[in-house]
């Protein structure tokens, strides 16, 4: 399992999905849980440039991602490793640490990110 914002879908975003789908095995899964709006703008005070539903259903199209859920609260992450049987928890490397008290319940795993990428390089460049 996996969560983010997922806005102007990127490379980066791109690379961490396959990455974290290929941690599962051939057998495994993918599931994507997507910051909706209102816990993008109240919890992370990060205003998305794409809504929610349509950030939802382009990770939901991606071949390496079986199951997307949305995210609306900080608290939800034990509930879902457990309602989705989770083995393995993956985040990039820049919440190392930060969910190391789900390790009770799965594996806690932290991806290098993709350099030179993020949405929010890519909305100032569109700003000039
Ligand atoms: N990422 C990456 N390389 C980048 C940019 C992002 O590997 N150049 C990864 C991030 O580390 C994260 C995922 O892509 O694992 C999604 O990034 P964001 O959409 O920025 O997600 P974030 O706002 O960090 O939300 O509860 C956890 C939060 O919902 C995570």
């Amino acid at each position: 399992i996996t969560y983010g914002t997922f806005d102007l879908f990127h490379i980066g975003h791109l690379r961490l999905l396959q990455r974290a789908r290929a941690l599962g095995g051939e057998n495994g899964s993918l599931t994507v849980v997507v910051s909706s709006d209102r816990f993008n703008w109240v919890e992370k005070h990060k205003k998305c440039a794409i809504p929610d539903v349509q950030r939802a259903e382009i990770v939901g199209a991606l071949k390496c991602v079986d199951k997307v859920l949305f995210e609306d609260s900080w608290e939800q992450k034990r509930q879902d490793v457990i309602d989705n049987k989770i083995d393995i928890f993956v985040m990039g490397d820049d919440w190392k640490g930060k969910f190391d008290f789900l390790k009770d319940l799965c594996d806690v795993v932290y991806l290098p990110r993709t350099p030179d990428i993020s949405s929010t390089e890519l909305k100032t460049k569109l700003h000039g």
